[in-house]
């Protein structure tokens, strides 16, 4: 079921208990700014989710409300998984599913990066 992005943030999501180890993941890489693991459902041969490490529903929330530090770590760091899994080469993509019409699952700010095969003209 997509989020309803007029929630408040919520602390029992899925992505909030595996930045708290309640919950395993695949990590790939961790710094101060995010956390990025593999998906449990991948859609392509590389399919890895990045977080930012503080307690935003999505990019909307994320764009508005967190500082400028947050915002270059984060991206940084998706730049950093991207090339650090070899993906620079042949190319992949980068997703944001936003609210109810975006399809968010999980009401906390994660990026998409699908790799390792030609991905097809973007839909929708
Ligand atoms: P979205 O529709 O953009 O909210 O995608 C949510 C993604 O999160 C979906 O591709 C599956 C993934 N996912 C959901 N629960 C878990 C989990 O517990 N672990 C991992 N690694 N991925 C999860």
């Amino acid at each position: 079921m997509p989020i309803d992005p007029t929630l408040p943030y919520d602390d029992t999501n899925i992505f909030a208990r595996i930045l708290r180890g309640e919950i395993p993941c695949g990590k790939v890489y961790e710094d101060d700014h995010a956390l990025a693991f593999h998906d449990i459902n991948p859609q392509a041969p590389s399919h890895i989710l990045v977080i930012p490490k503080g307690a935003y529903v999505s990019w909307d929330d994320f764009s508005a409300r967190a500082a400028d530090a947050e915002i270059a770590g984060f991206v940084r760091a998706v730049g950093h998984v991207a090339r650090a899994a070899g993906h620079v080469e042949s190319g992949y993509r980068l997703l944001a599913n936003i609210g109810q019409d975006g399809h968010q699952e999980v009401p906390h700010l994660h990026v998409h990066i699908f790799a390792g095969r030609p991905l097809g003209p973007m839909l929708a």
